[in-house]
């Protein structure tokens, strides 16, 4: 009976863990956001990390372009590119909050020269 019953304990949580799978949808976005330093790389990759279901977010300083993972029954596209647009870093599709985007510091903002160096 001890066997039947691991045997049993086993297919239970068996079915639990392909339940849990079965509800989550593995995502994935890539999209350009305005950015040209170091700290926008943070704000930007912290914003999106911070939303419920993103397991991660990398911002790459050369091409603009962040890739985003996560679990697709959460969040979305359109939800990643509205958070960053409010911490004031625009995505092709929206505009930076402008209030957000005028007080970020001086080498954050659009249209500053970006450093070469
Ligand atoms: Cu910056």
């Amino acid at each position: 009976m001890k066997f039947l019953s691991l045997i049993a304990g086993v297919a239970i949580l068996g079915s639990a863990v392909l339940y849990a799978h079965d509800h989550e949808k593995a995502g994935e976005a890539k999209f350009w956001v305005r950015g040209n330093c170091g700290s926008c790389e943070k704000r930007i990759e912290r914003t999106l990390e911070k939303i419920d279901g993103v397991t991660d977010a990398e911002w790459d300083q050369e091409s603009g372009e962040v890739t985003v993972s996560f679990d697709a029954t959460k969040t979305d596209q359109e939800t990643l590119e509205k958070a960053v647009a409010a911490v004031g870093h625009a995505t092709k599709k929206h505009e930076a909050v402008k209030e957000t985007h005028d007080k970020l510091p001086a080498c954050c903002r659009e249209g500053y020269e970006k450093h070469t160096d």
